[in-house]
Parts: C-alpha cells; sequence; structure tokens
C-alpha cells in the first residue's frame, strides 16, 4: 500500500506536468450535472454498486475480455445503483478512458475507484465524467481527508470514505463525507471478512450512507448484511469474473 502511494504521488506529478488542471477544468465533462449516489442509494432496494474490474493484485486476473462499455450497459440493465470503475493502470489495469467509456455507455452514477492522494485525481475524476470519487483512510491524514473531501464536494462530487478498522473510522468522520464504506478487505494482507462490516456498523453516524464493500459474493451475504444498515454494497470480483457481469450482476 505504501508502495502504491509513492507511485501514485510520482504519477500525478508527472500528469500535472503535462495536462494542466486548468485544462481539466475546461474540459466539456466538467460542466454536467452529477448524479447523487447517496440519493440513489436512498431510493433503492437493490443497493448494489457494481464494479469494473480487469485484475487486483490479491487474484491477479479476474477478466480480460469484456468492454468495459458492454459491462456498464449490463450493470444499468440489471438494475444496479451505480458504477465503481478502477482507474489504476499499475495493479488494476484499469485508466480514466475505462472511466470515460462507462461515462458514454451509462446514466448511473460513477464512482471512480482510485488511490486518491490530491486534488488534481478529484479534478480528473470529474473531467472524466465520475460522480463519486473513493477517500482511502489507511492512506491519508484527517486533514487530508478533509480537505480532499471540502473539495470534492465543492465540486459537486458524492464522497465515498472507506475504512477498515475502528481507528481508521474515528480518525475520519466528518460532515463533508456522504457515504461510508467499510471494506472487508484488509489491503494490507488481503484476508476478507464479512464479520468487519458487522463490527463496525454500530459506529458509523446514521447521517451517512452505509457501503459494504468486497468479498460479497451471493445474496445470502446480503442479507446478512442488511440488518446492520448497509444501504450499499460494492461488488467486484463475483460479476467479473464471469463471461457475462452484467448477466451475473442480474440476480
Ligand atoms: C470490490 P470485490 O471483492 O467484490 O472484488 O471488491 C471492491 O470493494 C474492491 O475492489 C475495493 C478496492 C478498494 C480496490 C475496495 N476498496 C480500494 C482498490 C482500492
Amino acid at each position: 500500500l505504501d508502495k502504491i502511494v509513492v507511485d501514485k504521488r510520482k504519477e500525478v506529478a508527472l500528469k500535472k506536468s503535462i495536462i494542466p488542471a486548468s485544462q481539466l477544468e475546461a474540459s466539456i465533462l466538467f460542466e454536467r450535472t452529477t448524479f447523487s449516489l447517496v440519493d440513489t442509494l436512498r431510493n433503492s432496494t437493490s443497493g448494489i454498486i457494481a464494479e469494473h474490474k480487469r485484475r487486483s493484485p490479491s487474484r491477479s486476473v479476474i477478466n480480460q475480455n469484456n468492454s468495459v462499455y458492454d459491462v456498464a450497459q449490463g450493470y444499468e440493465k440489471a438494475g444496479a445503483c451505480g458504477m465503481s470503475v478502477l482507474t489504476d493502470g499499475k495493479y488494476f489495469g484499469g485508466s480514466l478512458d475505462d472511466l470515460l467509456l462507462a461515462r458514454a455507455s451509462v446514466q448511473m452514477p460513477l464512482l471512480r475507484k482510485e488511490f486518491v492522494v490530491d486534488e488534481y485525481q478529484i479534478l480528473e475524476a470529474k473531467a472524466y465524467g465520475a460522480d463519486v470519487i473513493l477517500l482511502i483512510a489507511s492512506i491519508l491524514t484527517r486533514e487530508q481527508i478533509k480537505a480532499l473531501s471540502q473539495f470534492a464536494q465543492s465540486l459537486a462530487l458524492n464522497v465515498l470514505l472507506e475504512v477498515h478498522n475502528e481507528e481508521e473510522l474515528h480518525k475520519s468522520i466528518m460532515p463533508s463525507l456522504d457515504l461510508l464504506g467499510v471494506n472487508n478487505r484488509n489491503l494490507k494482507t488481503f484476508e476478507v471478512s464479512l464479520d468487519t462490516s458487522k463490527t463496525l456498523s454500530a459506529l458509523i453516524p446514521d447521517d451517512f450512507v452505509k457501503v459494504s464493500e468486497s468479498g460479497i459474493s451471493s445474496v445470502d451475504a446480503i442479507k446478512e448484511l442488511l440488518p446492520y444498515g448497509y444501504q450499499g454494497f460494492l461488488i467486484g470480483e463475483n460479476f467479473m469474473k464471469t463471461d457475462d457481469p452484467g448477466e451475473s450482476a442480474t440476480q
């Protein structure tokens, strides 16, 4: 994880030197009215946020065949509330172009799934059609979370803050967050347990929409988590590992 953050800082520095922030702000998509994932989840019964993920450090190759354009359409048809698009190239095989293609494909809230360490990446998210950004508590200080989340909200983006334990949760609670995600996967050991969502749910204030992330592989898992107040379920591998991710999201 530390290595990823170092890589990200380098990547951002390089990109800033090629595409200045002012150019991102001038892009056409910057003017669009964003969708609210908060509203969509509050008004839905499915709660599914379906993810596009080609590979991951924990599982290597997941899907090499389906185009992000088709996957997005399949997810929308399946009734997903939103879609998460991995944009990290080095570890997840994604790109900002994937986000752009998803935006061109569907009319639902899109989450830019990225290791955000700089405001510049939030400008990119908006310029490439995202509605929501992810902030990961384990790689950010409280001050960084505050500055980045306020910046995102000033651009009419929703903020999903991800935690994995009580300490990260306590460090992060602040009004500039919209959704609180509990990652069932430990990003350091890759161990997955739904108990993480169950244990932390009671500590999340009611003003946030609760999202359970990772390792959700069945309808039963969702049913298990509903009594804990979760309204969103972020699912990647379970859909992407099949021949037709959209179809598998339909059940
Ligand atoms: C999806 P899964 O186990 O359904 O594929 O998990 C999503 O939660 C996971 O990709 C994820 C992630 C992250 C990836 C959650 N937090 C942070 C990269 C960075």
